[in-house]
């Protein structure tokens, strides 16, 4: 199995940590979206990572269906986004909010990284920055300070998931620390565990 993409990219990260906590060994290709544009596009024809390719060359895109398959072929009772009821629809409101959170701290990296200075649009960044920091507080009201995660008492992919959209507000320059304390501490906690340490970004 071969992960194409960087762990700085969130959605990649998501991959790769799932990948780690299901215990499925892979190789990463380290593609980036923007600076591998004709590598990445060669297995993704919309140029995005994460890709997933699987043993018999089958290849997969989009980080929320690379996961739906891989908690369908390795999750079994323990999958990271439980199969149905009530427990599937509160992990996947966390993790709809929490790559809302991601997609909208990037739209903002984006306006500010790929346009002229001139053209840079602050009033769109702002909202988007608001956007995330919001979705980031309604997570924050969730987390108990004196449980380990989020929800069901293990891991799931909305402490995944609030992982990387934390960690991706903390690099847009949201100090977390002061805004989401729960969440940040949240965080801290799963940076000591194999699968967030072993899918560490490369400086
Ligand atoms: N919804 C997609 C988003 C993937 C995505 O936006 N990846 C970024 C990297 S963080 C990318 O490849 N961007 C390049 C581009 O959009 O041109 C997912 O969950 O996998």
């Amino acid at each position: 199995m071969l992960l194409i993409g960087v762990n700085r990219s969130p959605y990649t990260r998501r991959v790769a940590i799932t990948l780690q906590a299901y215990g499925v060994p892979y190789e990463q290709q380290a593609l980036s979206g923007f600076g591998n544009r004709a590598e990445v596009r060669a297995q993704n024809p919309l140029g995005r990572i994460p890709a997933l390719v699987l043993d018999d060359g089958e290849v997969l895109l989009d980080s929320g269906a690379i996961i739906d398959h891989l908690d369908e072929a390795y999750g079994r009772d323990r999958a990271l986004t439980p199969a149905a009821g009530a427990d599937r629809r509160a992990v996947l409101k966390v993790a709809a909010l929490m790559m809302g959170a991601c997609d909208k701290g990037l739209h903002a990296a984006y306006e500010r990284n790929h346009h002229p200075p001139e053209k840079v649009h602050q009033p769109w960044i702002d909202d988007c920055m608001v956007q995330m920091t919001t979705a980031l507080a309604a997570v924050e009201a969730m987390a108990d300070p004196a449980r380990p995660y989020l929800l069901l008492g293990r891991l799931t992919q909305a402490d995944v998931t609030a992982f990387i959209a934390e960690r991706l507000a903390r690099g847009l320059g949201v100090d977390t620390e002061t805004r989401m304390p729960r969440l940040r501490a949240l965080a801290k906690k799963r940076a000591e565990e194999p699968a967030f340490r072993l899918t560490e970004p490369t400086p």
